[in-house]
């Protein structure tokens, strides 16, 4: 297992739609054992494989709380098969935009496909964090991220932000 470096804005990796995982191959659970191992030194309650810089349709997940036993999670190829009406609002954070946090509207609830580590297929229906997190993840699949939704003076304003830091590490 190894931790792997986590791509942060603007790099333009970020907005690469990552294609669809073949088959679930013995490289397959290695990626996603680098990516729990990523995602918990983050630590982060979510990751996408692009955002380790693999553009694949693969996703780790942990909602569970910091009192109780870990529950890891993986999203092989999901889809989001059903989406409410009604909308449920989260302030969001992305561990490839580091501290930078806004309040996001999404639908409250989710219904998802997805396959297992087993190549087993799923339907499971989403709501609070799970949903928010599920949707936020995909959406990194389809190179969305959160700034996408909120105003456009918010999101020049935190563009220029990881713009300028970027200029300055050079
Ligand atoms: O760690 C994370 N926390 C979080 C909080 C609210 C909504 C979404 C998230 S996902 C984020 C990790 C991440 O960037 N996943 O892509
Ligand atoms: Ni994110």
């Amino acid at each position: 297992m190894a931790i792997r470096d986590i791509i942060i804005l603007p790099d333009k990796q970020l907005r690469l739609v990552s294609k669809p995982v073949e088959k679930v191959t013995a490289e397959v659970r290695k990626l996603a054992d680098d990516m729990f191992e990523t995602m918990y030194d983050a630590p982060g309650i979510g990751l996408a494989a692009i955002q380790i810089g693999v553009p694949q349709r693969l996703i780790t997940m942990d909602l569970a709380k910091k009192e109780g036993p870990p529950n890891p999670r993986v999203f092989i190829n999901p889809e989001i098969l059903w989406s409410s009406e009604e909308k449920g609002s989260y302030e969001e954070g992305c561990l490839s935009i580091p501290e930078y946090y806004e309040e996001v509207e999404r639908p409250a609830k989710v219904r998802v496909r997805f396959t297992d580590l087993d190549g087993k297929v799923h339907e499971e229906e989403a709501e609070g964090l799970f949903a928010t997190c599920i949707q936020h993840e995909i959406d990194h699949l389809n190179g969305v991220l959160f700034v996408d939704y909120l105003s456009k003076l918010k999101r020049d304003r935190v563009m220029k932000k990881f713009m300028k830091a970027a200029k300055r590490a050079e």
